[in-house]
């Protein structure tokens, strides 16, 4: 299989621990991609030019997180990745969906901050902190009964703050948030975070 990955996308990073995690990772060739590029690698198997792209070795590509987390998950034997039965199915979903949410409005900032500010649009920007923040504070309340374990929903948190980390708004998330922050520096310390991190920032 082929993965088509930027070192910096907290979206490939998901699926990179997964497969780590889940001992798939020899299976896996990783292709560095770049974005935005008409001459990006990614092209010439998806048209969408987005990072994570998996090629299966039946040729397929798949390029949405989700579904490569679940094609992954369905290669092992063991504890799922991804939850799919369980009396607290809808929980994990529910949580996963909040987590997706939150890296999606990073993402959207993100970009933002990487324009020149002149040409920001503040009223895009502010809504997204603002969401980031309310996440944030939810996060910091239930941070006690978030599992520190390598499945969707925990690993798609901890990708998303590690990527608010590197693209923050100028204040520490952490500040007021105690048992987030816990959360997190127990999930970074995990080897499969470890391996997948990106090179700091110049
Ligand atoms: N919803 C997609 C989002 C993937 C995504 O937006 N990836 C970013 C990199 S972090 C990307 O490829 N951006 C380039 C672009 O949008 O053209 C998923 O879950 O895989």
């Amino acid at each position: 299989m082929r993965l088509y990955m930027t070192a910096g996308s907290p979206y490939a990073r998901i699926v990179r621990v997964e497969a780590i995690e889940l001992g798939l990772a020899d299976r896996i060739e990783e292709v560095p991609a770049t974005l935005r590029d008409p001459n990006s690698a990614v092209l010439a198997v998806s048209p969408l030019g987005r990072v994570p792209c998996l090629v299966t070795d039946d040729g397929i590509a798949i390029s949405d997180t989700r579904s490569i987390a679940e094609y992954l998950d369905r290669l092992h034997v063991g504890p799922r990745f991804v939850p799919n039965g369980g009396p607290d199915l809808w929980q994990e979903r529910a949580f996963e969906a909040l987590a997706m949410g939150f890296l999606d409005g990073c993402i959207f900032y993100g970009r933002e901050l990487g324009r020149p500010a002149d040409t920001r649009s503040p009223a895009i920007f502010d809504g997204e902190v603002a969401r980031a923040k309310r996440c944030l504070d939810h996060f910091e309340t239930i941070a006690a009964s978030i599992p520190q374990t390598a499945t969707m929903g925990p690993v798609t948190l901890a990708s998303a703050l590690a990527y608010y980390d590197r693209h923050d708004t100028g204040d520490d998330w952490r500040t007021g948030r105690p048992a987030l922050a816990a959360w997190h520096a127990a999930m970074m310390a995990r080897p499969s975070f470890a391996a997948t991190a990106p090179a700091p920032k110049a």
